[in-house]
């Protein structure tokens, strides 16, 4: 194996090893119980383990709170450069748990609670996700803070207080139902109201062009309505708990301006109806990963969070440096999580041009020294655009803001293409189609001084396919940050007996100096080690077998291999090619019993947005096809499939430490980054997967022998694209394929009901199989192939399984925060003394 280290997996975190903690286990347990007396007005006799986790939290949170102090304290005497991390989507999942380990505390409360009769685990239980996120998006933002907080740099999360998170999904009958989350309906004991930080946002009305005294043109917004924003702050506990920075989220409320015609007309009921319009904005989390629903209330949010968020920087800065706007861009950083908050751009020069006065040129170039974009998808369907006519109803001046960047711009493209108006049309901010629509991603590319995709061949892909001309246009504006995760939460904390063993080996310190890792490797060979690293897989899986047992009823063989694909459900990442491939092993099975393979299990998470069918139709087959595959004796001893239900970062923590395979199967160039592969790799199980996103950079760390490679490449799929693909040439040329996916339309899984399962075959076959699964499939069973005969060596497969966790380094998110700081942000630490 290859154990080239790359230059960016040696980034060294500033931040230092955690300290004793500071409470110790006495002290700890009377806060506890001080919380449940005076806190929650119960006693340890009469309480519940709700009412334990609320009374943990509450003392583990007087030791936040004062490192808070502390931390604002040093910013402000320090005037700290602070980067704002701007984003719709906050993955945050449980903080109990996380603030614990990153305060050195997990062991002492452990003890505490034991004695108080009460376990730990329990109480941990007890603790809703705050699920205020999609995908990777939004857990990318989560890991990112904490590593910011880790580092010690200057931070704030900037994002929405959503009433309900990401829906709960159930399975009835093998199909989703989504219900509603209400993460916060019984209290949540880590955020702080700030109704001192409020700020008011304008929507609606009209502009107004006045005349100044100097002759200059001069424009007033006159809103037709205001909202209030409320804002919300989240401790972020950095490892080592010295910097506690805030995740500050924005809930909207009316502002009061009570409609008091209605009022006294006798409507006091009527009257409420703004409040409730105003409430509606941070109400809901939009489900819709990777697609655009243009929908009108998203704009809102979008707006309403970013007007908020400049409004409370620029207090800041003002109470620092009055009205001289030289020094902003000094201290003031902002980075798009995405276009998601791309309306933040036109909001800083309205703010700058019409209320500061500033001249445009002048403003414009504060905005362009302020702004970075994080660019997370190359999906046509997923890049945002607005209709101009609902910019104009909603933010009118926005959109002529709009206009004027875009006028300025096109001037800039006629310089460099003189007379070139193919190249005009597609770089301008406006498409001129049948209903005229803005274009975010130019915008942001636009308005921004770096612009980064997420994973080496993701960032490739948008220099030469995205925005090929904005690249010769800025040649130094693109660049590439990979992605990373952080290794507390998602090694530390979520696989303990992992953790103790590699602790026990190269010490404690790995969790901040993640490349620590490779001195495992040469322990990769050692039967001992093998032994004791796959004896805490096997613990691991049958904890997760437990689990399995609880949510479904099913008993899965822990002898079997343990085969993960967890993420959003979605075509191009190809859950149904999996299901081909199981369904191929079901077939062999009934033609051959005594078809050699060892026995797997094949096991799904996964949420479809509730308005993509075919995302819910394949979920439901695969339902289907686990209760028919798991209930046949014939072949249920070898093959089991689970549907896992309501995947969140919750469940993550419990499946992740017990895979043995990976699948990271996306349609090569399909998948930016991708974050799964690197937390199931860094837990030790191998990867199956395309040459896509970050895999590819997985497959450069751990080498070729310690991971199975399939499928088309980019270039490869770009070719037979060009070509002209037909998956009925494969269908009708490959046997398997013809009777698997003709199987799909009988009533086999779905007795009494024929065709239940069809849309699935139709969107491989009519429906032009747009994600090449057919084309995949045999090179796809060949790696399955591989992965069995692998599994089977059991060294082999140790050392395959070691050396995954032991080059996973380049992937903590320490590394991608000292990329940005170096590459884009410019920030320094700030040592917080404890
Ligand atoms: C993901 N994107 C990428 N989007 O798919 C993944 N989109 O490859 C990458 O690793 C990850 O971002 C982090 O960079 C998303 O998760 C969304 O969730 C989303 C949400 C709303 C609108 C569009």
């Amino acid at each position: 194996a290859k154990t080239k280290k790359s230059k960016a997996s040696q980034a060294a975190s500033t931040a230092a090893a955690p300290e004793t903690p500071k409470l110790d286990k006495g002290e700890l347990k009377a806060a506890i119980v001080r919380h449940l007396h005076c806190t929650l007005g119960t006693d340890e006799n009469k309480a519940n383990n709700h009412a334990w986790w609320k009374a943990t939290c509450a003392a583990i949170q007087e030791l936040v709170l004062e490192g808070l102090r502390k931390t604002q304290k040093s910013h402000y005497f320090n005037d700290t450069r602070a980067v704002h991390y701007f984003s719709a989507e906050f993955l945050m999942g449980r903080l109990l748990s996380n603030n614990m380990h990153n305060l050195n505390l997990f062991e002492t409360a452990n003890d505490a609670l034991t004695e108080l009769g009460i376990s730990l685990t329990d109480v941990l239980e007890e603790e809703p996700d705050m699920a205020l996120g999609n995908g990777g998006l939004g857990r990318l933002a989560a890991c990112f803070i904490d590593s910011l907080a880790t580092m010690e740099m200057p931070a704030i999360g900037y994002g929405i207080h959503y009433e309900h998170g990401l829906f709960r999904q159930e399975i009835k009958n093998g199909a989703q139902i989504e219900r509603p989350d209400s993460w916060r309906d019984y209290g949540n004991p880590w955020e702080i109201c700030r109704p001192e930080s409020i700020q008011e946002v304008s929507l609606y009305g009209y502009v107004e062009t006045k005349y100044g005294d100097n002759g200059r043109i001069q424009k007033e917004w006159h809103p037709g309505s205001i909202v209030k924003g409320v804002p919300w702050d989240i401790p972020v506990v950095g490892y080592g708990g010295k910097t506690v920075n805030v995740l500050r989220l924005w809930q909207s409320q009316s502002s009061g301006y009570f409609n008091w015609d209605v009022f006294n007309a006798g409507g006091y009921v009527d009257a409420q109806v703004e409040n409730v319009q105003a409430e509606t904005i941070s109400k809901v989390l939009y489900p819709n990963d990777e697609t655009e629903a243009g929908k009108e209330l998203r704009l809102i949010q979008q707006y309403f969070f970013c007007a908020c968020s400049l409004k409370d920087i620029i207090r800041r800065y003002k109470r620092a440096h009055g009205d001289d706007w030289s020094r902003f861009t000094d201290q003031v950083v902002i980075q798009l999580n995405d276009t998601h908050p791309a309306i933040a751009i036109p909001e800083l020069m309205r703010i700058l041009v019409d209320r500061a006065e500033l001249d445009w040129d002048k403003a414009w170039q504060i905005c362009t020294k302020t702004f970075a974009y994080t660019n997370h998808t190359l999906l046509p369907e997923a890049l945002e655009k607005w209709p101009a006519r609902m910019l104009e109803k909603i933010l009118p001046r926005h959109l002529e803001i709009i206009y004027e960047i875009n006028h300025r711009f096109m001037a800039e493209v006629e310089k460099k293409w003189p007379g070139d108006n193919a190249i005009k049309s597609k770089l301008s901010i406006i498409e001129e189609s049948s209903e005229k629509m803005v274009r975010m991603g130019n915008l942001s590319v636009i308005g921004s001084f770096r612009v980064n995709g997420v994973a080496e061949i993701h960032s490739m892909l948008v220099k030469k396919n995205l925005f090929p001309e904005f690249d010769q246009l800025w040649p130094e504006k693109l660049t590439n940050v990979t992605n990373g995760i952080t290794p507390r939460r998602w090694l530390k904390a979520c696989n303990p007996a992992l953790s103790a063993l590699i602790d026990k080996k190269i010490g404690d310190q790995w969790p901040l100096n993640l490349s620590q890792l490779t001195e495992l490797a040469v322990y990769a060979d050692n039967k001992t080690f093998q032994k004791q690293f796959m004896k805490v897989k096997q613990d691991n899986k049958v904890a997760l077998a437990q689990t399995i047992k609880e949510l479904t009823g099913l008993t899965v063989n822990t002898d079997a291999i343990f085969d993960i694909q967890i993420k959003r459900l979605h075509e191009y990442k190809r859950q149904h090619l999996n299901l081909l491939h199981i369904l191929a092993l079901y077939r062999r099975l009934l033609e051959n019993p005594s078809y050699d393979m060892h026995p797997r299990v094949f096991i799904f998470g996964a949420k479809a947005a509730p308005g993509y069918t075919l995302a819910k139709d394949i979920i439901f087959a695969i339902n289907k096809v686990a209760e028919k595959i798991n209930n046949d004796p014939r072949v249920n001893t070898k093959l089991q499939v689970v549907f896992l239900p309501n995947y969140r970062v919750s469940l993550a923590e419990k499946m992740i430490p017990a895979a043995d395979v990976s699948e990271q199967i996306s349609t090569a160039g399909k998948e930016a980054s991708g974050t799964g592969n690197m937390k199931l790799a860094l837990n030790g199980a191998v990867t199956v997967g395309t040459l896509d996103g970050a895999n590819i950079e997985i497959a450069e760390e751990v080498g070729d022998d310690n991971i199975f490679i399939f499928g088309l490449t980019v270039d490869e799929v770009a070719e037979l694209k060009r070509k002209g693909y037909s998956p009925d040439d494969y269908y009708y040329k490959n046997a398997e394929i013809k009777a698997i996916l003709d199987w799909l339309e009988t009533d086999y899984f779905t007795p009494g009901k024929p065709g239940a399962l069809a849309s699935v075959k139709h969107s491989l076959l009519s429906g032009g199989d747009p994600y090449l699964c057919l084309a995949d499939f045999d090179s796809y069973s060949a790696a399955q192939e591989q992965v069995d005969a692998a599994y089977r060596d059991k060294t082999r497969w140790a050392k395959m399984a070691i050396m995954n966790t032991a080059m996973m380094g380049k992937f903590t998110s320490d590394r991608s925060i000292k990329d940005y700081v170096d590459r884009v942000w410019n920030l320094t630490a700030c040592i917080v003394e404890n």
